[in-house]
């Protein structure tokens, strides 16, 4: 969340850090600001997109050789002007990404020493920090490197002043940071979208570190001050990869491109079987330990975990517990060292699966891995194992092509898992892969069925609520659609395991109430048909998924889409995709931002 951009050139960079923040806009989209230094310091804010405040740049004719910008979720103050950041103390601008959680001491203590607020920001607090001790220690370095030990929360910063209009300095603890190293210009920036128009040499930061970047070179110092040497990569993001193309939104595109993100990440799958190495070179001797399996994450990726808790007790025949990181990382758990963390993140970067990952290593668990959509991110970095999917850059901030790159993962972990536990017999590694195989054509067609969605979208989208019914390994796939059509649509939804309808839910429902129904020809179709029924009876308007070879017969309130033909285990992956493009036509239908809901942001980088 909230993304920030930095640059020192010979060139003027204004174009560059506006066009870096529209890169970074998914990670927060309520305000954004640019500040960049000539004579003095120039700084334009504005409430709303980035590109009202590019439009008052212009007007304005900003222009000069170092900056900085940002593009804020807010956390602490109101969407307003004055909070939106760069902040500025005396010869000081600063733009932060994180929370500074002892930033009500440090406002006091600032203000005793003579400092006023103009905004209702942490964020300040770091601006008059780093001014306060650019008077003692006489140097912008060193006054950030002073200041950063005074804070504790997290944080990714850049900084720079009038005083030394040489040089741009970024810090990092918690919220993601990296550097772009260009011929005589130099960029930091919250993630690797935003500098590669000007170069592809990146440096991710690790966490405690301070970089100076002047126009020929970087120097990196660690937490304790000590210079350092971080590599250097050749990123292989593409700039195409990033860019809209045909569609008209990336949760649109990133929908249609899941046949391909499925394919790529399935693709080691088949090379390798189930094979330890999928995970990492230590994954052998880990894996081989695990006597039973604990997930932690949040939102879409705590529902692929859901799933795979069926997939593990079913094909693996361990124990599975799956948990909220937020609540996991603040309870007294009950550590089992034998049990492998697995944590789940598309960016790496959640801030509460990152902390619930910590405290379970601080309990003793040291097995753990790392489920991934972003090389070198902070939670594989913190794991013993990783598995890297292979989705591609996911830009709306509803997740889909991560959700279901997820579950293949998962479902290879089950699967390695019960091989290494000799539960596998070579004919079901072999129906495996071939399900594996047959997966994106499945995926295919489902997302073939958009033509008969969108005549239901428009039946949603005058609605207020709507429920969401599965069994089984679906009951996570309609909790995940629930809150697909919450996040970019409004309408209140939710999700319940079909069997638990009668034990208070049915009460919700009337004609007013749409029920999506996730019903696969399963062992469990009986039981949804019946719970079905009981919708029926009180008048609900049933939207049923069901495999082409259920036999459901459309009736007066009970309409149908038919999937593909049930592609047996993997059929939770073939669901994700109907509820999906229920929810991308009701936001059209409704005319919101599907892209950017209001309230989220992309990579939730605080707590
Ligand atoms: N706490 C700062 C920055 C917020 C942020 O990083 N959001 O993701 C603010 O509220 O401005």
């Amino acid at each position: 969340m909230c993304g920030i951009v930095g640059a020192i050139a010979q060139r003027d960079v204004v174009a560059h850090l506006i066009d870096g923040l529209k890169r970074l806009e998914y990670r927060g989209y309520d305000s954004s600001g640019i500040a960049v230094l000539n004579d003095g310091i120039h700084r334009v804010r504005r409430v709303g997109r980035v590109a009202e405040m590019e439009a008052a740049a212009a007007e304005e004719g900003a222009h000069g050789h170092v900056g900085i910008g940002h593009t804020r979720w807010a956390t602490h103050g109101g969407v307003t002007e004055p909070n939106a950041h760069p902040h500025v103390s005396g010869d000081v601008v600063v733009v932060h990404n994180g929370i500074i959680e002892n930033h009500e001491s440090q406002r006091q203590r600032l203000r005793d020493l003579g400092y006023t607020f103009e905004s209702q920001t942490d964020t300040e607090v770091i601006a008059h920090l780093v001014h306060h001790y650019l008077q003692t220690e006489g140097e912008l370095l060193a006054a950030v490197q002073r200041a950063v030990r005074e804070l504790d929360g997290a944080y990714a910063i850049g900084v720079v002043s009038t005083r030394q209009p040489d040089l741009l300095v970024g810090a990092r603890m918690g919220c993601p940071l990296l550097v772009g190293l260009g011929e005589g210009e130099n960029f930091i920036a919250s993630d690797v979208s935003a500098v590669l128009a000007a170069t592809r040499r990146v440096m991710f930061l690790e966490e405690g570190d301070v970089v100076a970047l002047r126009l020929d070179g970087v120097q990196v110092f660690d937490r304790d001050g000590a210079a350092i040497e971080r590599a250097v990569r050749l990123s292989d993001v593409s700039l195409a990869s990033l860019e809209l193309g045909p569609y008209n939104h990336f949760m649109q595109k990133e929908i249609h491109e899941q046949p391909k993100a499925l394919a790529d990440t399935i693709e080691q799958v088949l090379e390798q079987g189930f094979s330890p190495a999928l995970f990492g070179d230590e994954s052998g001797e880990v894996l081989r330990q695990v006597e039973g399996v604990q997930i932690l994450a949040c939102g879409t990726s705590f529902y692929a975990g859901s799933v795979a808790k069926y997939w593990i007790e079913r094909i693996a025949k361990l124990p599975c517990t799956v948990e909220i990181a937020s609540e996991y990382r603040y309870r007294e758990a009950v550590a089992n060292p034998k049990y492998l963390i697995v944590t789940i993140s598309q960016s790496g970067e959640t801030l509460d699966t990152m902390e619930a990952l910590k405290y379970a290593q601080s309990l003793g668990h040291d097995l753990s891995l790392s489920i991934c959509n972003v090389r070198e991110s902070a939670i594989p970095r913190a794991s013993r194992l990783v598995f890297y999917t292979r989705a591609g850059a996911e830009i709306g901030v509803a997740s889909t092509k991560a959700f279901t790159t997820q579950l293949v993962a998962l479902f290879t972990l089950a699967a390695t898992l019960a091989k290494l536990g000799g539960k596998l017999s070579a004919d079901e590694e072999h129906a495996h892969l071939d399900a594996l195989r047959q997966l994106p054509g499945s995926v295919q067609h489902a997302l073939n069925l958009e033509p008969q969605i969108k005549p239901w979208a428009d039946r949603f989208a005058p609605k207020h609520h709507a429920l969401y019914l599965g069994r089984g390994v679906h009951y996570p796939i309609a909790m995940e659609g629930a809150l697909k059509i919450k996040e970019i649509t409004y309408i209140h939804a939710e999700a319940y395991a079909a069997g638990e309808l009668k034990h208070g839910p049915l009460a919700l429902v009337d004609e007013e109430m749409p029920v999506v129904v996730i019903a696969p020809n399963d062992s469990l179709l009986e039981k949804v048909k019946s719970n079905m029924q009981e919708v029926r009876a009180r008048g609900g308007e049933l939207f049923v998924f069901a495999d082409l070879d259920s036999h459901f017969g459309e009736s007066d309130g009970v309409h149908v889409i038919r999937t593909p033909r049930h592609v047996g285990v993997l059929s939770p992956v073939v669901h994700a995709i109907p509820v999906q493009l229920l929810s991308y036509h009701t936001a059209l239908a409704r005319g919101t931002d599907v892209d950017k809901p209001r309230n989220l942001a992309k990579s939730v980088t605080v707590e």
